[in-house]
């Protein structure tokens, strides 16, 4: 059974840390225990980095070894064509996550690029919502879509 990747951009490593009011208490450590427990049988994998170098590299390796993707680019999903294009050779299911609802807040953060290739988007459930990602995941594997 290949892994679902769960990617994490810029930031999220503060989780819980910092901004309580818009991002929870809920730690990034705490989110990956529960996307393991979500995810049951199935391998994941869950990793978080500060460079936008290291998330296409680990797009890369997803296009190889994942059954999907689960993303959360942070302020990635604003700025980089470069992860777009990374994203878009993925031939399984994406799912762009976000903790905050990203179109109740400033214009800035309404313009997604990675939206434009991923398969949905779940935004301002909270950081538990990760674990709900997770299901939804394996229904659109069950679904083969793309
Ligand atoms: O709501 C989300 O998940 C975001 O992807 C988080 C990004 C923001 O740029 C997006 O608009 C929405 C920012 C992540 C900042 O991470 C922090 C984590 C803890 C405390 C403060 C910032």
């Amino acid at each position: 059974m290949k892994p679902i990747y769960i990617l994490n951009g810029p930031n999220l490593n503060r989780l819980g840390k910092r901004e309580p009011e818009i991002y929870g208490t809920t730690t990034l450590a705490e989110v990956e225990e529960m996307c393991r427990t979500a995810a049951g049988e199935r391998p994941i994998e869950f990793r978080q980095t500060n460079s936008e170098e290291k998330l296409i590299d680990w797009v890369h390796e997803a296009i190889d070894e994942a059954s999907g993707i689960i993303v959360n680019p942070a302020a990635f999903t604003f700025t980089s064509l470069a992860l777009l294009d990374a994203l878009k050779m993925f031939k399984g299911p994406i799912i762009e996550f976000h903790i905050s609802n990203i179109h109740r807040r400033e214009p800035i953060y309404h313009r997604s690029y990675v939206s434009m290739t991923a398969t949905t988007v779940i935004a301002g459930l909270g950081a538990t919502g990760y674990q709900l990602a997770v299901r939804a995941m394996e229904l659109l594997l069950k679904e083969q879509r793309r």
